[in-house]
């Protein structure tokens, strides 16, 4: 039996903060998991390293269902986004190395291939109409099918998910930028942006929009009925998911199509979401929500509830992540779409192989195990440095929900 010979905790920072676990076995194997939680990356590398890479030396790598089990049940304090990376980053690893060892992509060890490729949406952005519109036809022209549009809210200083340069790193800064928020600015000016988009480019796209938590549960019911003309593919994230039943009350107001659960980590967290049907799209990840073992659990009970799966996927998350993300995504039968933003070139000149995109579609590569390789020499030319996200402040300086 071949075993766990080595852990090892990589950070790097190309262009944006990594943290990667690689497991490498006794036969030389070698497997990759994204440990990457934005803002908050040291405390999962800490708890990686010092609290479970000494209980993996001597493992058997095949068993990755007892070894999810064992990280999870066996840490006492269950969940939590830095516990589920930690646990998704081990998980990760041991499927990229039991594809390897079995000569297979991993899409192939989770039933092999529901679809030929996987629906992704882009972001397109402006910081006014003008600018977002040429985004969305500059995007349409590089052959998507599905896009996001979200546009600066006048009078407002930033506004998160509009993009400044060729591309778009939300955790930009060394110390958190305060950025202010207005829910009836934005309000007011959401849907008329939106609709724009509709005027311009028709129906034959599909349209989806980030609220970013920003609303209360009745405010979002009124945006959600405010945009139900323009049928979008979704609203994500109307409201603060901690309360899970709020979302009852939105549902009650209107058909516009709900996504949330990026910052959840378990099924736990989104389990009256699902079974009371109270989504439509759920956003879990692999990285964030303990990994393929824990993801594909969370899918398969949304899928007995007709939810459909629409992982989150911006830069913050490692092209070990994309290539986790879509092996699940063409092997499930309840996928719906699958957010992509693509990472610099300097990230890629780290992690070599990332799945194929082509005409808003992605494809998987062939090669064992997930394809993902991690160049150390890049890695060392780009050392860590603290980067945080921004906070939302209301216009009388509190702390607004993100
Ligand atoms: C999205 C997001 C991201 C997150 C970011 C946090 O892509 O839908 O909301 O921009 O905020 O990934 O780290
Ligand atoms: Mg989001």
């Amino acid at each position: 039996m071949a075993t766990i010979d080595r852990v090892e905790v990589l950070v790097t920072s190309p262009g944006r903060n990594f943290v990667t676990l690689r497991i490498t076995t006794s036969d030389g194997v070698t497997g990759l998991g994204d440990a990457t939680l934005n803002g908050r990356e040291l405390a999962v590398a800490s708890y990686l390293e010092d609290h479970v890479a000494p209980l993996l030396i001597g493992r058997d790598p095949a068993r990755i269902e007892d070894t999810w089990q064992y990280l999870y049940k066996g840490a006492y304090w269950r969940r939590g986004p830095v516990t589920m990376t930690a646990i998704a980053a081990v998980d990760v690893a041991l499927w990229d190395i039991k594809g390897k060892v079995a000569g297979l992509p991993v899409y192939e060890l989770l039933g092999g291939r529901s679809r030929d490729g996987v629906l992704v949406y882009c972001h397109a952005s402006g910081e006014d109409v003008a600018a977002l519109l040429d985004d969305v036809a500059a995007y349409r022209e590089r052959g998507f099918k599905a896009i996001r549009a979200q546009a600066a809210v006048p009078g407002l200083s930033g506004t998160y998910g509009v993009r400044k340069g060729a591309y778009y790193e939300p955790a930009a800064t060394a110390l958190p930028e305060e950025q202010q928020w207005s829910t009836s600015s934005y309000l007011d000016f959401a849907p008329f942006y939106l609709a724009k988009v509709r005027e311009k480019f028709g129906f034959g796209l599909h349209l989806l929009h980030d609220v970013h938590h920003r609303l209360t549960p009745i405010e979002a019911a009124r945006f959600g009925k405010s945009v139900e003309e323009l049928r979008l593919f979704w609203m994500e994230d109307p409201t603060p998911a901690e309360n899970q039943e709020a979302f009852r009350l939105i549902r009650r107001h209107t058909t516009t199509p709900i996504a949330t659960g990026e910052v959840l980590s378990s099924v736990w967290d989104v389990k009256q979401l699902i079974t009371e049907q109270l989504i439509d799209y759920v956003r879990t990840t692999a990285v964030h929500a303990g990994g393929i073992t824990h993801l594909r659990r969370i899918f398969d009970l949304a899928a007995l509830y007709q939810i459909r799966t629409g992982s989150h996927g911006a830069s913050d998350l490692s092209p070990v992540t994309v290539a986790a993300a879509v092996a699940v995504d063409i092997a499930v039968p309840n996928f719906g779409i699958q957010e992509h933003m693509g990472h610099t070139p300097e990230t890629y000149e780290v992690f070599h192989g990332t799945p194929r995109l082509e005409n808003g579609m992605l494809y998987p590569s062939d090669a064992p195990g997930l394809g993902i390789t991690y160049d150390d020499e890049a890695a060392a030319r780009f050392p860590y440095e603290p980067r945080y996200l921004p906070v939302a402040r209301a216009l009388d300086g509190s702390m607004h929900d993100w």
